[in-house]
């Protein structure tokens, strides 16, 4: 069984709402609503990683001292186990924009079910509702 290890963020700005962003059509999960991040590469922490695809993705500098991990995600598809941790941000340099299409919402917590996720980042919705309030 392939294990996929897989890092994403909770960005958090000063109204409580959290950025969320469509996967490209062309990608797997194609048109669901995720929070940013990617694949690890080999060799990289998961900070590490964070870090990278969030320049590469959102175009923003995060220092590792900003990010603090809040829960994790295990999902199991027919052919490969993702493990995910989601970690939380609430301050980066720069302003997040699209740098590979990708449509991006600054939403509420509650607000987080009205858009569909990968089955992976889906229940870390609670967490962050529990944190951030509705
Ligand atoms: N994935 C799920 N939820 C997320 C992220 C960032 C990624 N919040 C899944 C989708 C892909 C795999 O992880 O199956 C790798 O992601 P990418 O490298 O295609 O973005
Ligand atoms: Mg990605």
């Amino acid at each position: 069984m392939h294990l996929l290890l897989v890092v994403a963020v909770a960005l958090v700005d000063a109204d409580s709402r959290v950025l969320i962003a469509q996967r490209p059509v062309h990608k797997a999960l194609g048109g669901l609503w995720e929070f940013p991040g990617g694949k690890l590469e080999s060799g990289e922490r998961p900070e590490q990683a964070l870090i990278r695809e969030l320049d590469e993705e959102l175009g923003i500098a995060v220092q590792e001292a900003c990010l603090a991990p809040l829960t994790f995600a295990s999902y199991g598809y027919p052919d490969m186990h993702l493990l995910m941790p989601l970690y939380i941000c609430r301050r980066w340099e720069g302003q997040p924009q699209s740098r590979e299409g990708q449509a991006l919402k600054w939403v509420r917590p509650r607000a987080l079910r009205d858009y569909p996720m990968p089955p992976a980042d889906e229940p870390l919705i609670p967490a962050l509702i529990d944190l951030l309030g509705p």
